[in-house]
């Protein structure tokens, strides 16, 4: 086989037209207001406040920055009992609060928190649970809300991966107290970095915008002791530019993802996750598992890579496996976790992969 132009990589920052984006530039030039809560910046929060049908939007500079500063304005204390099939953020966001990760395992089909390993976690030291949307997969939130209910715990989605999701029609931002969105250059919409909190409590909104911007309320009086959070211009000009085109962008991912399936379901040791009817979905990424299949996780990511198609091992290891927490946590503590992480390998997914690429990489997974 001739080598390609360029390697295929699990994902590719979608791109609005350039000229769109230029325009919206030129105007930041000669305005020469760049960042703080400029015109752009309040765009896009009510843009987004309705795409996303949230009660109450703030945007951050990127998305891991939004939950950190979303679980300390909501004050949390002791534990917060969350997934470790995720990001590294998700963990450290709670670890930078001054905050103790409880690691509930996941579920076997979705990968989500399993609700039904949560209730014998929650101690009297438990303030939270942080659940994760992971894949776009949404958790169980009917089941994880009635838990939180009854024990009067918060609930803050990270629900990185869920933008612009809805079940029976109702937007992610929806459930829980709050849930962070990122706008990751390689996220489903993108604002190059970047992110967001949506809260129920419009009381949080002085907590929430103050912490971003150094806690400052006005230009004499400084009431919280804040961080830097705040999404510039340039980034929100970019958002405004891609939000055109998401539901696009969703469109033509979906047809890949079809695709994939259509190649990869229904075959002996080969895992896609369920759909959900009540699900309108973003398609963000292609997880696959191999499990009891002819070749492994590995073996299947080395024969893609020596293509030069580079899918991801997202999310391995899992965070209760990482060096920087060695000697806290077992990761035996959470098995479906660590099984899914280690025969787990996410497949490039994004709108202009082209289909023929698709079917070359289902042709060397089932070949063999
Ligand atoms: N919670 C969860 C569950 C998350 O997954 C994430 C982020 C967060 C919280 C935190 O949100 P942010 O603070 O990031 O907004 C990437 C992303 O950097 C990260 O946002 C994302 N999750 C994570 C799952 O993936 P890396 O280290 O794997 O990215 P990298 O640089 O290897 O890029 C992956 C591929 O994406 C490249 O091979 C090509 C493509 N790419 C990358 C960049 C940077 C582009 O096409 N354009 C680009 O500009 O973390």
């Amino acid at each position: 086989m001739g080598r390609r132009e360029e390697p295929i990589r699990v994902t590719r920052s979608s791109m609005p037209p350039f000229a769109e984006y230029t325009k919206m530039i030129q105007e930041l030039w000669e305005s020469h207001w760049l960042t703080n809560m400029g015109d752009f910046h309040q765009m896009l929060e009510r843009e987004l406040k309705e795409y996303l049908q949230a009660e109450n939007l703030s945007l951050f500079v990127n998305g891991h920055l939004a939950l950190e500063m979303a679980i300390q304005a909501f004050g949390l204390t002791g534990e917060v009992i969350t997934t470790p099939f995720t990001f590294a953020s998700t963990t450290h966001a709670i670890v930078r609060n001054g905050l103790t990760p409880v690691f509930c395992d996941i579920r076997e089909d979705d990968y989500t928190l399993d609700p039904e390993k949560l209730e014998r976690l929650i101690t009297k030291q438990t303030s939270a649970i942080i659940p994760v949307h992971v894949y776009g997969n949404l958790c169980r939130v009917e089941q994880i809300e009635a838990i939180a209910n009854k024990h009067q715990l918060k609930v803050i989605y990270d629900g990185a991966h869920a933008f612009g999701e809805c079940l029976d029609q109702k937007g992610v931002a929806s459930f829980g107290d709050a849930c962070m969105f990122s706008f990751h250059a390689t996220k489903v919409f993108n604002t190059i970095e970047g992110g967001a909190v949506s809260y129920q409590d419009p009381e949080l909104a002085s907590e929430i915008n103050g912490l971003k911007n150094f806690g400052i309320l006005d230009e004499e009086t400084v009431a919280l002791v804040g961080g830097n959070g705040k999404m510039n211009e340039f980034q929100a000009a970019m958002g405004l530019c891609n939000l055109k085109y998401v539901e696009q962008e969703i469109g033509k991912r979906k047809h890949i993802y079809r695709q994939y399936q259509n190649r990869l379901s229904g075959i002996r040791g080969i895992r896609l996750c369920p759909e959900d009817p009540r699900v309108k979905r973003n398609y963000a990424y292609m997880p696959v598992v191999f499990e009891g299949y002819k070749k492994d996780r590995d073996q299947i990511f080395r024969e893609l890579e020596q293509h030069e198609i580079h899918p991801r091992k997202y999310f391995y290891p899992c965070v209760n496996a990482y060096q920087c927490y060695k000697g806290r946590f077992l990761p035996e503590d959470t098995p479906v976790a660590r099984r899914i992480s280690q025969e787990v390998l996410t497949l490039p997914m994004y709108a202009d992969l082209p289909l023929d690429v698709v079917d070359e990489i289902c042709d060397l997974i089932l070949k063999n």
